[in-house]
């Protein structure tokens, strides 16, 4: 009897637990870097039992690089919506998205999804998991010491040669992406901003090199947002919410950087990130319950407030920090929206010779 109850009350829940231990679920996340609220991941983990990890790029090539290797091994990428989701839906590389597992889809703005769908008929493969802008940060009080009538718009400020040589000591940056680039500066040139014209291109890239030795950096958008925080850079061109947290960083540290974030107005690139999965996702149960919870409004408000990227959650707006729903960098006004464009997807001959030109650039020659 003592021994009977030996093995039913002790070693079996024992067991039990080991072999529970043993099948937990992981869920691989694959983000862009300062995009996410870890409060929401440990609820996430705290509520469903399913373990997250959790890694970072800063950039489409990045993400892309990882992607065409295969086995990517991830659950959840977040890749823009044109070029690099439109690519992976037309190679058939991603799951549709079961529905009936991801109840809080209805919480979606519509007429955003509406926007995404020209690339993903039906949105079947993909749900908008926030958005931005390509713009300038600027270092205000710095800039406005070194040239009080600088002209503050943008990316004149930054793509005019004559005023990235006037600021040149204050730290200039562009981001380390031809993908995220090129097409602000062929709008501020005046081509169209998906241009695959080798005159187009060759444009683009005599602009850039122009400003080149004005540059202090070309880092990946991760590094960039930390050398706006720390104030060491002053003008930089990037993703609008990136300078608006790292704004947000640098006023908490109290060291009088000020930083403000400009948008071409006359028509800025919009992007819109998506939640997707691998069509060889690992956990694709673990990946629909993730973006469920994603949707839901508490966790779309905690992301908003904490990274500064409007979500597509409309029920999460009032529940937002007053300070972050009331600014209208981070939720454009309709009509800033109404000049914006959303870029294409090349193909293979102009992606080839957007990475050419984008060595060069990064070269200096
Ligand atoms: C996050 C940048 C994401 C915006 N740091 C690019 N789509």
């Amino acid at each position: 009897m003592r021994r009977t109850c030996l093995l039913a009350c002790l070693l079996l829940p024992a067991l039990l637990l080991a072999r529970l231990a043993a099948a937990e679920t992981v869920l691989n996340v694959y983000n862009w870097s300062d995009y996410i609220d870890p409060a929401v991941i440990a609820r996430f983990e705290q509520q469903t039992g399913i373990r997250v990890r959790y890694d970072v790029y800063d950039s489409l090539e990045t993400l892309e690089g990882k992607l065409s290797a295969g086995r990517s091994g991830y659950d959840i990428i977040v890749p823009t919506s044109e070029p690099s989701f439109a690519r992976l839906v037309r190679a058939k590389a991603l799951l549709p998205l079961d529905r009936s597992r991801i109840p809080h889809w209805r919480n979606l703005d519509p007429g955003l999804m509406q926007r995404v769908a020209a690339v993903d008929p039906g949105n079947r493969f993909g749900a908008i998991y926030l958005w931005g802008t390509v713009g300038l940060g600027v270092r205000l009080d710095r800039v406005r010491a070194l040239w009080p009538e600088a002209p503050l718009q943008a990316p004149d400020l930054l793509l005019r040669p004559e005023n990235a040589a006037r600021l040149a000591g204050c730290g200039l940056a562009v981001m380390d992406s031809a993908t995220d680039v090129l097409p602000t500066v062929l709008a501020w040139l005046g081509k169209d901003p998906n241009s695959a014209e080798p005159a187009d291109l060759r444009a683009a890239e005599q602009a850039l090199l122009a400003i080149r030795p004005h540059l202090r950096a070309i880092p990946g958008s991760g590094a960039l947002l930390d050398m706006l925080a720390s104030g060491e850079i002053c003008v930089a061109l990037t993703y609008s919410g990136d300078v608006i947290q790292a704004a947000a960083r640098a006023k908490a540290a109290g060291r009088g950087v000020e930083l403000g974030y400009l948008v071409p107005p006359g028509g800025a690139h919009l992007w819109f990130d998506m939640l997707a999965v691998p069509a060889d996702a690992p956990h694709p149960e673990a990946a629909f319950a993730f973006i469920d919870f994603l949707l839901q409004p508490e966790s779309m408000a905690a992301i908003t407030d904490k990274v500064r990227y409007p979500n597509a959650v409309p029920a999460s707006r009032p529940l937002l920090a007053e300070a972050v729903r009331e600014d209208p960098t981070i939720y454009p006004p309709e009509a800033a929206l109404a000049h914006a464009f959303v870029a294409g997807t090349p193909g293979q001959g102009a992606e080839r010779l957007r990475s050419r030109l984008w060595t060069r650039f990064r070269a200096g020659r």
